[in-house]
This record gives C-alpha cells, sequence and structure tokens, in this order.
C-alpha cells in the first residue's frame, strides 16, 4: 500500500517565520527519505504562479486556492506538499483543508508569532511602510488575519530557535503516525 500524501499548510503574519519554518521541515523530511517533498513558499507562488495578482481579497483568495489546487495533486500522488502562504481568511483555508482530505491528510500548523514580534523584526521594511500608509491593506496592520481556531498544530518561533521549532513540527507528525 503506497503511503498517504500530505499537505503541511503554514499559516501566518509576514515575519512570522513561515518561510524559514517550512524550508527546515522539508530539509528534514528529505532527510528522512522515502517521500518526494515539494515546497510551495509564498514569495515564489507569487513570482510563478500569481504574478499578477493584488493583496485584495478577491486575488488572495485566488492566491491561495492555486496553491491548494498545486498541493491537492502533489499529495493525490503520494507527496508531501509544504505550503507556507499567510492565507488570512479562515473560510479559504477551510476549502483548501477539503480540497486536500479529498485526497490525502490536511495539516494545518498556526505560525503564531505575535505580532510586536513580526513587526519587531520586519526584515523587508514592509510594516515601517504600512503604518506610514504607504502600503494598504497590510494583514495585521489594516487587513484581517483569522487566527486559525482548529489547527492540527501552532507554534510560535519566537518561543524557540529555529532547530527546536523545526524538531516540533517533526515530533507532531509523528505524533499524528504521518511519518
Ligand atoms: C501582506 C504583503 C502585502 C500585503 C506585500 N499584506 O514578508 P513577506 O512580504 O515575504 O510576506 C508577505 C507576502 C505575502 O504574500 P502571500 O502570498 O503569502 O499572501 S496571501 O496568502 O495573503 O495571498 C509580504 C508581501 O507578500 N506583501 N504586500 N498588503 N503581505
Amino acid at each position: 500500500r503506497s503511503k498517504q500524501g500530505i499537505t503541511l499548510f503554514f499559516t501566518g503574519l509576514s515575519g512570522s517565520g513561515k518561510s524559514t519554518l517550512a524550508n527546515g521541515v522539508m530539509v528534514k523530511l528529505r532527510e528522512l527519505g522515502g517521500r518526494h517533498v515539494s515546497l510551495l513558499d509564498g514569495d515564489v507562488v507569487r513570482k510563478n504562479l500569481s504574478s499578477e495578482l493584488s493583496f485584495s481579497k478577491e486575488h488572495r483568495d485566488l492566491n491561495i486556492l492555486r496553491i491548494g489546487y498545486v498541493a491537492s495533486e502533489i499529495s493525490k500522488n503520494g507527496g508531501i506538499a509544504i505550503c507556507a502562504p499567510i492565507a488570512p481568511y479562515a473560510t479559504t483555508r477551510r476549502s483548501v483543508r477539503s480540497m486536500i482530505e479529498e485526497v490525502g491528510v490536511f495539516v494545518e500548523i498556526h505560525v503564531a508569532t505575535p505580532i510586536e514580534v513580526c513587526e519587531g523584526r520586519d526584515r523587508k521594511g514592509l510594516y515601517a511602510m504600512a503604518r506610514a500608509g504607504k502600503i494598504k491593506g497590510f494583514t495585521g496592520i489594516d487587513d484581517p488575519y483569522d487566527v486559525p481556531e482548529n489547527p492540527e498544530m501552532r507554534i510560535d518561533t519566537s518561543q524557540y530557535t529555529m532547530t527546536d521549532a523545526v524538531e516540533q513540527v517533526i515530533e507532531r507528525l509523528r505524533e499524528m503516525k504521518l511519518i
């Protein structure tokens, strides 16, 4: 019997550590071997799959549904898809969950780093721009983020080293008997 496909769906604010965590988990899962692991990072998807999209609600939803579709194809074929968009809307995340659960297992991981920490990091200067009104509709500043109510896992990256945070995710997947 072939292994069931999995989608790991990291969701959280800009600067919450989604990409770094997703990357670390990808490396670990590849080390474990035996399955194909694909990373659909927010930035990379925006560049290659959603380059014409804005950050309006409609376009964010389209972006997330595209990611969900690609992830479902990967999961359908027994692979592991790792997604790391903000995905601010609960209803859209639910649609993706339904889509994935028809073909495999959906693991929602809320990267729950407090906004103060995300804004404090501000690696790209986007929060400062949003505060100054130079970017309108920035998630967490003047655009919504629906906090996941029942994610399979929640992790605040400011409480751990990245190595430990990655280990926590791997441990949770073991607990769920997925790896
Ligand atoms: C949120 C924005 C915005 C606005 C540009 N709101 O730190 P980053 O730069 O790399 O992460 C953010 C990224 C979010 O893209 P996603 O495709 O993940 O968003 S969504 O799931 O909502 O479709 C940020 C940058 O794009 N960015 N403008 N207004 N983040």
